[in-house]
């Protein structure tokens, strides 16, 4: 087993090896009301000489270290700086006016180490007292708090013995960062200074009540305001129990140990999850400063790893094409849509013979489905430029050249690439405007198709009577009805088809010339458009791979590694600079804790 004064020395060198991060130690905090004698009783704790007897508040928290030695002279040293035992005063009251300046209170502590003879092995932490009435309380309550709160603290809670204890808030602190009361001592001061026996003896049974390693503890520091004195302190505390400065002085480093002995798991891993961060950093940052190449390949690694997906764009126009591609948002069907457009756009030219009018016609319906088709590429392309213009990651960790530099690059290929795009999508509209091979869908199944519309089916139905599939035969004077055999149904049948056929047929032949053509040309309006939809979504996504996945590809692959500029910003240096400091402090204090035993 370690003993308490090795594992001192060993919490001691985990606390001066750790320089660029804190960790929670523990240690013996010291709190209570203004003027209460916190820092008298340190004083003579400690050995060192606290501003009280000048008078003054303590305005910052005072971490004292002391250790034993068996042999003198005692050392005192703050920072690097060694003091004499009558300098420390002095010196203490400097830093403290020097930090607090226009503030009630400043919370960046004093260090001091002292070493010598008739020294404990302690970590004490003075801090300014509670007040009640002036400006500044939350501030000072707010410090407290915040170093009573470690399970690391043991709080030594000072009340003046004659008070009465339902006033002392330092109890209260005390009892809400230890509700089970299982690292607070309480001290009771100035047990030389009742109003009344009855004071006295109240002051006395808190103490006698209380019990075990934590009962409650009377000191006096100044007897009757003078300096202390072991025998004029015995005197004033004769009958009383658990009393005196140089007994608590001895119960102090068990109680201390056994913060420590707590403590050790949560420490070593305070330290394991600052090692760890500190070494993640180090695997982002690289150990070393990185030269262009490196810095450029990072950077490649980091904008790939960007998700850019445009698919959902490029399916919503797809989808739209398909829907409403024919007919855009009006309400019409298919097939009303363009017999309506035909008839609105169909002149009868003087100059063309009958049979080769339309060619017109069906351009200019070309013309119009495309223009219901330009606004879904046409958002489809704002889309695009909007992601392609979100695209580049929160560079960091490079100059501020460089990532200008970079972001220039990205916005001119941008442009370039955007240009294609639209280019092509002009043309691949362009395209389905006008179609050369008109007559092919005249003279091909659509026009037959499309002559035998629905009418015939009816004509065929309404043709079909009884005897079409049964004949009447009078038996008895009784008139019955006998099915036809099969080839006979079926040469009725075929009859009736001829003949709806014909009829159809020949009623289209009497419609003239310019209504036959009109017919002609909705069935090519609609079976180019089926058609052109198809090429114009190929196309559509064609061009988005082409241009703006591969486009994206050769400036991540190619491009951004000529950028210059490419050098480190000075935060990525220091902070590569701190985290392998931290990363060696915490190694250190790793090994350090473990050879607590
Ligand atoms: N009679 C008597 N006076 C004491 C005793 N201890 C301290 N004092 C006096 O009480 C006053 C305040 O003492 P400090 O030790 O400065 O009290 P503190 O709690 O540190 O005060 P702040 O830092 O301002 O909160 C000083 O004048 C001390 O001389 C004691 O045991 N008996
Ligand atoms: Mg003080």
């Amino acid at each position: 087993m370690t003993s308490f004064s090795d594992k001192l020395t060993i919490l001691e060198r985990v606390r001066s090896t750790c320089k660029s991060t804190q960790l929670t130690l523990p240690q013996i905090v010291v709190i209570g009301d203004q003027s209460s004698g916190k820092s008298s009783l340190l004083s003579e704790l400690s050995g060192i000489p606290f501003p009280e007897a000048a008078k003054i508040c303590t305005k910052c928290p005072i971490v004292v270290h002391t250790s034993k030695a068996t042999v003198g002279p005692n050392i005192y040293t703050i920072g690097e700086t060694t003091f004499k035992h009558s300098e420390l005063t002095k010196e203490i009251t400097l830093r403290q006016q020097k930090m607090v300046k226009d503030t009630k209170i400043s919370t960046t502590p004093i260090t001091i180490h002292a070493k010598g003879v008739g020294m404990e092995d302690l970590v004490l932490v003075d801090l300014p007292g509670i007040i009640h009435t002036n400006g500044g309380k939350d501030d000072v309550l707010q410090l407290i708090k915040q170093f009573i709160k470690p399970e690391q603290s043991l709080i030594l809670t000072i009340t003046e013995a004659t008070r009465d204890e339902e006033t002392a808030l330092a109890l209260q602190l005390a009892e809400d960062a230890d509700p089970s009361g299982e690292r607070t001592l309480r001290i009771l001061s100035k047990f030389d200074k009742f109003d009344s026996q009855a004071k006295r003896a109240e002051a006395i049974s808190i103490i006698q009540e209380g019990s075990g390693e934590l009962r409650p503890h009377a000191v006096i520091c100044r007897p009757n305001g003078n300096k202390y004195e072991s025998s004029s302190e015995l005197l004033h505390l004769n009958g009383v129990e658990h009393q005196g400065i140089q007994t608590l002085k001895g119960r102090l480093p068990t109680l201390l140990s056994k913060r420590i002995d707590v403590n050790l798991p949560e420490l070593k891993r305070q330290v394991r999850e600052k090692l760890q961060n500190a070494n993640e950093r180090i695997s982002e940052l690289g150990k070393n400063e990185l030269n262009t190449g490196q810095i450029l390949i990072r950077l490649q690694k980091v904008i790939n790893d960007v998700d850019f997906d445009l698919c959902g764009f490029t399916r919503t126009a797809a989808a739209t094409l398909r829907k409403h591609g024919m007919y855009g948002k009006s309400k019409k069907t298919n097939s009303t849509f363009v017999e309506d457009m035909v008839e609105d756009l169909y002149r009868h030219d003087l100059f063309t013979p009958p049979f080769f009018q339309g060619k017109e016609t069906f351009n200019k319906c070309l013309q119009q489905i495309v223009e219901i088709w330009t606004p879904i590429l046409q958002m489809l392309t704002k889309n695009i430029h909007k992601t392609l213009k979100e695209f580049l990651p929160e560079l960091t960790g490079i100059s501020r050249v460089l990532k200008s530099n970079i972001t220039d690059s990205w916005e001119t290929h941008c442009r370039t690439m955007m240009n294609e795009l639209e280019a092509r999508m002009t043309a691949a509209l362009k395209k389905e405007t006008k179609h050369s091979t008109m007559n092919h869908y005249l003279t091909a199944k659509y026009e037959n198709y499309f002559q035998y519309p629905s009418n015939v089916k009816q004509t065929i139905l309404s043709a079909v009577k009884k005897d079409t599939f049964a004949f009447s035969v009078e038996k008895n004077n009784e008139r019955k009805w006998k099915p036809r055999d099969l080839d006979s149904q079926k040469a009725f049948l075929s009859r009736i088809i001829d003949d709806a056929l014909e009829s159809y047929g020949s009623l289209f032949d009497k419609s003239n010339l310019e209504e036959q053509r009109k017919v002609m040309i909705v069935a090519t309006v609609k079976a180019n458009t089926t058609v052109s939809l198809k090429t114009l979504t190929d196309n559509m996504m064609a061009a988005v791979n082409e241009v703006i996945y591969d486009g994206k590809e050769h400036w991540i692959n190619t491009i951004l590694l000529f950028i210059e500029g490419a050098s480190e910003d000075e935060f990525t240096k220091s902070e590569r600079k701190k985290y392998l400091k931290i990363q060696k402090e915490m190694e250190e204090c790793a090994t350090l804790l473990n050879g607590i035993k």
